[in-house]
């Protein structure tokens, strides 16, 4: 597969190529073409461009038919999709197969059915003449977006911005991470085959410093989406403020769990086992901080424990495989790092810690060990920041305020994670969360009407159902004098 930008309906190559390579064997998985600052302009002229062509002039309607077989497009590719996946992050075919493919795919029907389903608003009212007036609200698409998106979840998170930008009427630039491109590659094929007009999808590849930084401060771009760390949202945030466009920001957590003694011990274990350490612990939405009710603390503790230690790392394809690598060399060194301030900060490590183990052909991958701690204070630095890797650290707590109170000490408010079977317990401790989303009970359980975002340094913006709606489109106001 030959792997560059897709530009106004056609793959082209450039002089600079890059390698990329794999997280499982650190082995080169196949070179690709950067995007020119040329190539990134000719792809906004031709997102531009398309607005005014076939795209713009169509019904919804006729949109909604192109988003179905955009959908219908990746699932009959479901395989090709999930090889490429697994082989671009590292991550078990057992998880991208449930959670990244499918969700890519529900990412168009489900906004194909919303803005099929969305009605305008009207307002009746007075006029002094006694005759009345209408008023009435139009949606438009916003223009050209910019999509950038982060490299745990390519496919999953890319077209939950896509799939609402382009039901809306949109055409976009999407710049993936250089991290994982492929599929987002592919996509474009898929695009061709549905019959999305040339220039509504293009994609710029290479790396955020270059590609990215000049997409995002490209004048003719209408708004810009993105998820990724905080520190890049903010640089997103200062450069669409130039001419000032929207920006969509789904920032990095510290995500907290909190676990009362009334809980269902065994759901406790397997939802925090899967948000602690489901894709390596790269989820922005995983749990890094978990408050057990000092009761159950030690039967917590020995049962994560037992749950971590039982993780079998290995090839993506195994199917035995139930944790993967981290994406690159330089994120591992940035956890190992971590993994050392823990020890530093006088931290119990529980299990883990360190490098494992693997087998001869795996010894070049990004491997880390799933590592639980206990006995740091709250202000010790891998408490308070996030480390997006498979490891967490867990305090006691005694009473139910003093775990409202620690969970939302953090300058990140993504999602939180509540473990009782009280159900008064259960509506006041998880209203009381200072997140965007609040489980109870579960951990990543998503309905995609749902409004998705982060508080405090976690973002600006909610996404999904309506208010993706809101952020993709602009409103005019009719008002008619009767
Ligand atoms: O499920 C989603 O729609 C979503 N935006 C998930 C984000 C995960 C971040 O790593």
């Amino acid at each position: 597969m030959k792997v560059s930008s897709f530009i106004n309906g056609v793959y082209v190559d450039s002089e600079e190529q890059r390698n990329i390579t794999s997280p499982v064997t650190g082995k080169l998985i196949t070179p690709y073409s950067v995007a020119t600052d040329a190539q990134v302009d000719e792809a906004v002229q031709a997102a531009k461009a398309a607005l005014k062509g076939e795209w713009g002039s169509m019904s919804i309607q006729q949109r909604v038919e192109i988003l179905y077989k955009v959908a219908d497009g990746i699932s009959a590719r479901f395989d090709d999709f999930l090889e490429a996946e697994c082989l671009d992050t590292g991550k078990p075919y057992s998880l991208a197969r449930h959670i990244d493919i499918p969700r890519g795919a529900a990412n168009f029907r489900v906004f194909a059915d919303t803005i099929k389903n969305v009605a305008d608003e009207a307002f009746h009212m007075p006029t002094p003449d006694g005759t009345g007036a209408l008023n009435y609200t139009i949606r438009k698409p916003k223009g050209v977006i910019g999509v950038i998106g982060p490299w745990n979840l390519p496919l999953l998170l890319m077209t939950w911005k896509i799939g609402p930008a382009l039901a809306c009427g949109n055409t976009v630039v999407v710049k993936p991470s250089e991290e994982t491109q492929l599929t987002m590659t592919m996509l474009g094929e898929v695009m061709n085959a549905a019959g999305v007009p040339k220039g509504v999808f293009n994609t710029v590849l290479g790396p955020g410093s270059r590609v990215g930084d000049k997409l995002i401060s490209h004048p003719d771009l209408d708004a810009i989406t993105f998820t990724g760390s905080t520190a890049t949202g903010e640089r997103v945030a200062e450069a669409a403020s130039v001419g000032l466009r929207d920006a969509s920001l789904e920032l990095g957590g510290k995500n907290p769990a909190i676990v009362f003694a009334d809980c269902d011990m065994d759901k406790a274990i397997e939802g925090t086992m899967r948000s602690v350490f489901a894709n390596c612990g790269q989820v922005c939405l995983g749990t890094e901080r978990v408050y057990v009710e000092r009761p159950i603390f030690d039967e917590f503790v020995a049962r994560l424990k037992t749950g971590a230690e039982a993780l079998k790392l290995g090839k993506a394809e195994d199917p035995e495989t139930t944790m993967g690598p981290l994406i690159s060399a330089s994120h591992r060194d940035k956890v190992l790092d971590y993994y050392q301030q823990a020890v530093d900060a006088g931290a119990t490590v529980i299990t883990g810690g360190g490098v494992p183990e693997m087998a001869e052909e795996l010894k070049g991958g990004n491997w880390v060990e799933p590592t639980i701690w206990t006995g740091m204070a709250e202000d010790a630095t891998p408490i308070t920041e996030e480390i997006f890797g498979p490891c967490c650290h867990i305090a006691p707590f005694d009473t139910e305020d003093e775990a409202i109170e620690m969970a939302n000490n953090s300058p990140y408010g993504l999602a939180s994670s509540v473990w009782t079977e009280n159900a008064s317990r259960a509506h006041r401790v998880g209203g009381q969360m200072e997140v965007g989303i609040s489980w109870i009970n579960s951990w990543f359980l998503r309905d995609l009407r749902t409004p998705f975002g982060g508080a405090k340094q976690s973002g600006i913006g909610r996404e999904g159902g309506h208010y993706s709606l809101e952020f993709y489109t602009e409103l005019t106001n009719v008002c008619i004098k009767l």
